[in-house]
């Protein structure tokens, strides 16, 4: 029997999950060999373009491996009644995890220590300055989805006072609301974002909410790059606008650009909120799961929903 293909546009992790897909799908990569192709197996921040949709007309499932879906066009799969899925939940507790540590090298300067030894800093210069202590800010969550309220939980039971700003108020939610991203940024100095990508969002950090922040405001970003605007961060960090920043997340992925390469209390890192062995394989897991739905007919299991 002639095997479902998969027009692959991200490998699934770790290795063995891969070869799972390879066991039981004809995978491709080429677009030109993917033109019958109903499945498409793609990443969060590689999603599917519309030129690429067209260029399969076949296709009926987007298996998203991750939760964003601002790369993926929507709109025109909807059109075309093309299905997309998510892995939603499996990769919460690693992306609240790694915004949490991203958070404490900011403010403890972590990173910053580890270089300094390494140049001999610490015996040519002697002390490096001091940090911020983190687990005492006020912590506000920008996007207040999965992520936001896992990161939420972990942070109220450290016992830190946590606000958060979305689309509306949630009323089963132990944490402070505010109207938007400006307010939020008034009362609080330890900001995450957690949003969503895409269109509305893009800038919502701003140069006016890094003010908000403060001089001894930490900013995080697990969620997209175009989140927040990198020039403007750049320059408060420069002017001590703002005290520190943890970047997991880029406009222009793998490419950062100088301005924040140059920033001072800058933490960068490439991408790897999910990254663990533990999360990318349920979300590999859920991957499969949604492509053999798909092949069999069954009902999708975690279909994306807005
Ligand atoms: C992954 C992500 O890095 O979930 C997302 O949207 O961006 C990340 O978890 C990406 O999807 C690679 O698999």
């Amino acid at each position: 029997m002639n095997r479902p293909t998969v027009f692959q546009l991200a490998i699934l992790e770790p290795p063995e999950m891969q070869a799972q897909l390879e066991n039981l799908y004809e995978v491709v990569s080429d677009i030109d060999a993917a033109s019958h192709a109903e499945i498409v197996v793609t990443a969060g921040n590689v999603g599917l373009s519309g030129a690429q949709m067209t260029a399969l007309p076949a296709l009926k499932l987007i298996a998203v491996n991750g939760v964003g879906v601002d790369a993926v066009d929507l709109h025109e799969a909807a059109r075309r009644g093309i299905a997309v899925t998510t892995p939603p939940d499996v990769l919460s507790l690693a992306v609240a995890e790694m915004a949490l540590a991203l958070a404490l090298d900011a403010g403890r300067r972590m990173s910053e220590g580890d270089r300094f030894i390494r140049r001999g800093g610490w015996v040519s210069e002697g002390k490096l300055g001091l940090g911020r202590s983190v687990l005492t800010k006020h912590a506000g969550i920008l996007g207040y989805g999965r992520i936001g309220r896992c990161l939420a939980d972990l942070l109220r039971g450290m016992g830190m006072q946590v606000s958060y700003t979305a689309r509306g108020e949630k009323a089963d939610s132990p944490d402070r609301f505010f109207a938007d991203a400006q307010s939020l940024a008034t009362e609080c100095d330890l900001l995450f974002v957690t949003a969503a990508g895409g269109a509305g969002t893009k800038a919502l950090v701003d140069g006016n909410v890094l003010r908000a922040l403060g001089p001894d405001g930490i900013l995080v970003n697990v969620a997209r790059g175009p989140v927040v605007d990198s020039q403007a961060l750049a320059d408060a960090l420069c002017k001590g606008m703002i005290g520190a920043a943890g970047l997991d997340v880029f406009d222009d992925e793998p490419n950062v650009p100088q301005c924040l390469l140059d920033a001072p209390h800058c933490v960068l890192t490439p991408h790897i909120a999910s990254a663990t062995t533990q999360a990318r394989r349920a979300m590999a897991q859920l991957v499969l799961d949604n492509v053999a739905a798909h092949v069999a007919g069954r009902p999708l299991p975690t279909p994306y929903k807005d």
